[in-house]
């Protein structure tokens, strides 16, 4: 475990991108804003699943460059990029034979974001790791949190146990196979909100381990009463915790409130903020997950860009060794 961690603990810093359908949304549906973070817009608006589908046909990021954006990590001293491959929305943005509901079947985009970028990573020397939302889906029936009625509580209620085992079976897992088989060596598969059980977060280490023994896993995979599984600790969202703790570990955080793009949160933190924040998580041994939210037509927001401009020189002189 040691060694296959080494990269990863010397790494430090890393990139966290939320890119989807969602992004294109930016915070509006239907003419109004729509609160809360924005990658779960589907939800916070209650958009039915049908519309939300139809919604996702219209992205066409004409502007993304997958060179721009592993050029922007590298040159703010990140060295390892984690990309929505899918999130809670369940739409794929690589190309997927799984299902037709991913960028290159669904849109007139007609190429695939995660393999130009997988391939940018490989040049630059910068690790590439995708994000996969194993137990939520939204659009596969038996996906946790695919509960239409919105007038209740959408939680387990109304999980259901041998469609959930569907939708692990004809997606999740299969989709997992394609990105581990389709996109070179991967750093890590970073998975999200946790599994019911423990052995059904074992199952996906093990399909992984299996087609890339040196890969990492995060540590929202398994059970959260559980002890944790997969290779590190995760801290909440945007959370530092008081003191080092003795594991490995990792804060994902974002750069204003939400980690999908929205065009109504401009609550920019400033680059000191950021610094401060690398120096307290290095110097407590942890690892800093910084999330950008690009738009839906593939450009970063410039505010994003203006922070990272004055973050990036700082790190060269003063972390980088
Ligand atoms: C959370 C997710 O629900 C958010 O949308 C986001 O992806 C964050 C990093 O993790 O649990």
């Amino acid at each position: 475990k040691t060694e296959r961690l080494q990269w990863w603990n010397d790494a430090r810093f890393g990139m966290f991108i939320h890119w989807g359908p969602y992004s294109q949304l930016a915070g509006e549906y239907k003419g109004e804003r729509i609160d809360g973070i924005a990658e779960w817009i589907m939800k916070h608006a209650k958009i039915p699943v049908n519309e939300y589908r139809e919604l996702a046909h219209e992205m066409n990021p004409i502007k993304f460059d997958a060179g721009k954006w592993v050029q922007l990590a590298k040159a703010t001293g990140m060295k390892y990029i984690v990309i929505t491959a899918k999130h809670h929305d369940g739409f794929a943005m690589y190309k997927s034979e799984v299902s037709p509901y991913n960028i290159v079947d669904w849109t007139s985009f007609n190429r695939d974001p995660l393999k130009e970028l997988s391939q940018a990573c490989a040049k630059e020397g910068i690790k590439f790791c995708v994000y996969y939302s194993h137990r939520e889906d939204w659009d596969h029936p038996g996906g946790y949190g695919n509960n239409w009625d919105y007038d209740n509580d959408w939680g387990s209620h109304l999980y259901n146990q041998e469609n959930f085992r569907k939708y692990l079976e004809e997606k999740a897992k299969p989709q997992l196979r394609e990105l581990l088989t389709n996109y070179g060596p991967i750093g890590l598969v970073w998975f999200d909100r946790g599994m019911y059980t423990q052995e059904q977060g074992f199952e996906f280490v093990n399909l992984l381990h299996n087609l890339q023994p040196s890969i990492l896993v995060n540590g929202r995979v398994g059970n959260y009463d559980q002890e944790i599984l997969g290779d590190y600790q995760n801290m909440n969202d945007n959370g530092t915790p008081p003191g080092g703790i003795e594991e490995y570990w990792e804060s994902p955080q974002t750069l204003n409130d939400t980690w999908g793009f929205s065009k109504y949160d401009t609550n920019w933190k400033t680059p000191e903020y950021v610094i401060q924040r690398l120096l307290e998580i290095v110097s407590r041994g942890g690892n800093y997950l910084l999330n950008i939210g690009p738009k839906g037509n593939g450009e970063i927001p410039d505010a994003t860009i203006e922070i990272f401009s004055k973050v990036g020189p700082w790190v060269k002189r003063n972390a980088e060794s």
